[in-house]
């Protein structure tokens, strides 16, 4: 984890999402074995970590409550767990950050930044484990009507800096710290747009910048045919493997993808070519 977090090279976190609900992946893995062996197989083709998820975040999804959410994550971090692999955990509640943590998960990958749940800062606090805070406005149900924004890539860079503030002040350790602008939560097409093309404003606050465009809307309706039909979920993934070798590119720190295999191909094509890694260590020097 400590190599990871000092980015020497780009981090590819594997999604495994266990609800009946996600938009890409919901119902597939909703089964234990078929959760851990696509874990499994997620890490066998190159994923760092995987995140496993337990809430859809989907536009308009409705909440599961804690006692669900655990019950669908656990036995899968368990296993996984116990198979060697590390893991995220995809939660915006302390208490399965928590029971997570202690199941075997090494990160904890919130969704809200810190703001669904007060404690959550000082769980992570005390764990002491690394916690990727992305850019939220509010829950899935409600999401859509807080997209509105004078300048996006400001205020979200504005609004991220106040969520890594918070977690500082809650004695959270800088050098755990990782961002995120939270692409399609509170976004519309042109703002995921925006910030997709706009990474460096964001890396430039001096943390890693987690980069999840993977199958999103925005690329489907990028992609829509001659009959006005946005492309399906599960034909964007060469959409997504363009997105997440800019973003590298351009100084990201990791992505968070579905196809693990040909996203890690195609970074080693980018690192290959001898491109040069522009991330905060080179860009300004650090922490803001
Ligand atoms: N997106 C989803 C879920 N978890 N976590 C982070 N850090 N960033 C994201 O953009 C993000 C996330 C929703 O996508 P999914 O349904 O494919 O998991």
């Amino acid at each position: 984890m400590t190599e990871l977090l000092r980015g020497t090279r780009p981090v590819v976190m594997g999604v495994l999402n266990v609800t009946p609900d996600s938009f890409s992946d919901g119902g597939r893995y909703a089964d234990l074995d078929a959760a851990v062996e696509h874990g499994v197989r997620l890490y066998q083709e190159g994923a760092d970590l995987i995140d496993v998820g337990g809430e859809s975040t989907r536009p308009g999804a409705v909440r599961v409550d804690a006692e669900t959410e655990s019950a669908r994550v656990l036995p899968v971090v368990r296993a996984l767990a116990a198979a060697g692999v590390p893991m995220s955990i995809d939660t915006t509640r302390s208490a399965v950050a928590d029971a997570a943590l202690a199941a075997g998960a090494s990160v904890v990958n919130d969704v809200s930044g810190g703001l669904a749940d007060p404690l959550m800062r000082t769980v992570v606090a005390a764990a002491g484990c690394p916690w990727i805070l992305m850019h939220w406005r509010g829950h899935s149900d409600r999401m859509q009507d807080l997209a509105h924004y004078h300048d996006v890539v400001g205020e979200v860079r504005t609004e991220l800096a106040a969520r890594v503030d918070d977690a500082l002040a809650a004695g959270v350790a800088a050098d755990k710290i990782i961002v995120d602008p939270g692409i399609g939560f509170a976004k519309r097409p042109e703002h995921n747009w925006r910030l997709t093309a706009n990474l460096s404003d964001l890396i430039s606050l001096g943390y890693p910048v987690l980069f999840a465009a993977s199958r999103k809307s925005y690329l489907g309706r990028l992609l829509t045919d001659a009959a006005g039909t946005p492309r399906p979920v599960d034909q964007r993934a060469a959409a997504t493997i363009a997105t997440s070798v800019l973003a590298v590119a351009a100084g990201a720190w990791g992505v968070r993808v579905h196809d693990v295999r040909d996203t890690v191909d195609a970074l080693a094509v980018w690192q290959a070519s001898g491109s040069p890694r522009v991330g905060p260590a080179e860009s300004d020097g650090g922490h803001r």
